[in-house]
């Protein structure tokens, strides 16, 4: 007969049967759901009293979030000691004894009196003793064993770093990539599918896409134009449940800006400019002014004139206001008789 105290794990989990639940939309679980699902826990348990397996050794689970009524059963602490004949107590100590779990002096069922969050304290570590009702002396060692709280989907994946911002040059070929977002769950990554998250575009398509594993965006179409339009709000979800019908989801924005690339030539509102000037007007007078606009923006959009060797272009000088970004043409050499009617090109910094 060996002396140990056994724990009946009558609530032994397996993932195919609990994985249902996981589907729940609603974060909290209803109490005809609950009963189902212990109806199926007894049921599926009906004689399968294992002991020492390995895998659930001294393991209890209690479902979270449980909003039945009654005190949740979970499990059930037995000693091969015990005949049935009322001579064993079961005692309880450890993190929660009282205040959260219970048990059964006589029977050795444990139950649990409020509802518990996994994403708060994933499991608790008790200790069981079974004692002589007689001479209240215990019978083996005492011993420990942990209540598992068994995940629920009850949390949406969230974006804790956002609203984000980012940019990309404008012309970006299909594919480039211009930043990626994370989001996080704080239900078990490592059960289920409920921290499972897949990302998706709501909003900016077809400019941006975004890869549903990895939350990287990329550019999704070819010569966005910044002089078109240049800042895009793009909305990314991500979904838990693997993005399942039923998944729980969170959003975020990203605005997204084109950086400006030197695709634009400067140009003249047109192209001939007719200035007077008087024929007794001083070397270094003013002639007129000539402007030209360029669709590009910063250092990209920078003109600076110059006037082109020519008839009459060697009388007339012509100075690049930085402020204005006008051409201002003055007299250089003599007195000119004759109204000059002068063609300019512009040169571009890059
Ligand atoms: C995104 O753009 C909107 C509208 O221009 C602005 O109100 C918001 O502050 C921007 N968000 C970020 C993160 O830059
Ligand atoms: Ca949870
Ligand atoms: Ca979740
Ligand atoms: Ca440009």
């Amino acid at each position: 007969m060996g002396n140990c105290l056994l724990l009946f794990l009558w609530c032994l989990l397996d993932k195919s049967f609990v994985s249902p639940l996981h589907s729940s939309s609603q974060s909290r679980m209803g109490k005809e759901q609950h009963r189902n699902m212990m109806a199926h826990r007894k049921h599926g348990m009906m004689g399968v009293h294992r002991v020492k397996r390995g895998w659930v050794w001294n393991q209890f689970f209690v479902l979270e979030e449980y909003m039945g009524s009654d005190p949740q059963y979970v499990g059930k602490l037995h000693s091969d000691l015990d005949k049935g004949d009322s001579m064993v107590k079961y005692t309880l100590s450890g993190e929660g004894v009282g205040s959260i779990f219970t048990i059964e002096p006589s029977t050795g069922d444990i139950h649990a009196l409020r509802s518990l969050d996994r994403e708060e304290k994933p499991y608790y570590t008790l200790r069981a003793q079974a004692v002589d009702v007689l001479t209240d002396r215990p019978l083996e060692p005492e011993s420990e064993f942990i209540i598992k709280v068994q995940d629920i989907n009850d949390n949406e994946p969230r974006f804790l770093e956002g609203p984000y911002s980012a940019s990309v040059p404008e012309m970006s070929p299909v594919g480039t990539y211009v930043t990626q977002i994370t989001a996080t769950d704080a239900d078990d990554p490592t059960y289920g599918n409920s921290a499972r998250i897949v990302y998706s575009i709501l909003h900016g398509q077809p400019y941006f896409s975004v890869d549903p594993k990895t939350g990287i965006i990329r550019v999704a179409l070819p010569n966005m134009d910044r002089e078109v339009k240049e800042m895009y709000q793009v909305v990314i979800q991500a979904k838990d449940m693997g993005g399942q019908l039923g998944g729980l989801a969170g959003t975020t924005t990203i605005n997204i800006t084109l950086r400006d690339v030197n695709d634009n030539p400067a140009r003249f509102s047109k192209s001939i400019f007719h200035l007077r000037v008087p024929e007794s007007s001083p070397v270094g007078s003013s002639v007129g002014r000539v402007k030209a606009h360029d669709l590009d923006s910063g250092k990209n959009a920078e003109v600076e004139y110059s006037i082109v060797p020519g008839d009459g272009g060697s009388m007339f000088d012509i100075y690049s206001n930085k402020n204005t970004q006008e051409g201002t043409k003055i007299f250089t050499f003599i007195h000119l008789y004759i109204h000059m009617l002068i063609f300019y090109i512009i040169y571009k910094y890059i």
